[in-house]
Formats: structure tokens, C-alpha cells, sequence
């Protein structure tokens, strides 16, 4: 019993742990930042948004989808498939960037 009361709190933590990012993208002045990213599968990329404006990452190819990321809101995907991965804000769709997965 005593485990189990100590083990849930701890399994919670863990959930709620953000995942390790390999490669960071930061998101200001409507920009993505680096541009273009190059990783290699398994890897996790986070975003995070700097601007006061909200902002989203959403893949061309519907790999991944972010919500609005408001002010210093992050996203994390961890990239499984190699490959190019290019993704734009779908609120400001001049805001263009890719990801490479190799
Ligand atoms: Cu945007």
C-alpha cells in the first residue's frame, strides 16, 4: 500500500515532464528559428513561441499538428520517419520552415 501511494504521485510527475528536445525551434517576430532543422529519426524537436502573437506548427503533410501556442507556450514531436518535413503557422501561412529527419 505504501508503494502505491508513493508510485502514483511519481508516475504523474513523469507524465507531465516535458519531452527531451534534441533540437529546439524558437518561434519570434513570426519567424521560425532555426529555419531548417536537421535531425535524425527518434529525435524530438520542441517549438516554443516567444512572440506575444499565438502561433501554430502544423505539418504540410499532416504529420504533426500544434495547438495555438500562446506567449512562451512550447510543442514538442518526436520525428519516428526519416524524411523532409515542411510546416508553416496555420494562422500566418507565410511563416514557413521545414524540419530534415535523416
Ligand atoms: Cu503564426
Amino acid at each position: 500500500m505504501k508503494f502505491r501511494i508513493l508510485a502514483l504521485p511519481l508516475l504523474a510527475l513523469l507524465a507531465a515532464a516535458p519531452a527531451f528536445a534534441d533540437a529546439t525551434v524558437t518561434i519570434k517576430n513570426f519567424d521560425y528559428s532555426p529555419m531548417d532543422v536537421t535531425i535524425k529519426a527518434g529525435d524530438t524537436v520542441t517549438w516554443k513561441n516567444l512572440d506575444g502573437e499565438p502561433h501554430t506548427v502544423v505539418s504540410v503533410d499532416g504529420a504533426f499538428r500544434s495547438k495555438a501556442l500562446d506567449e512562451n507556450d512550447s510543442y514538442s514531436f518526436k520525428f519516428d520517419k526519416p524524411g523532409t518535413y515542411k510546416y508553416i503557422c496555420s494562422i500566418h501561412p507565410q511563416m514557413k520552415a521545414t524540419i530534415t529527419v535523416q
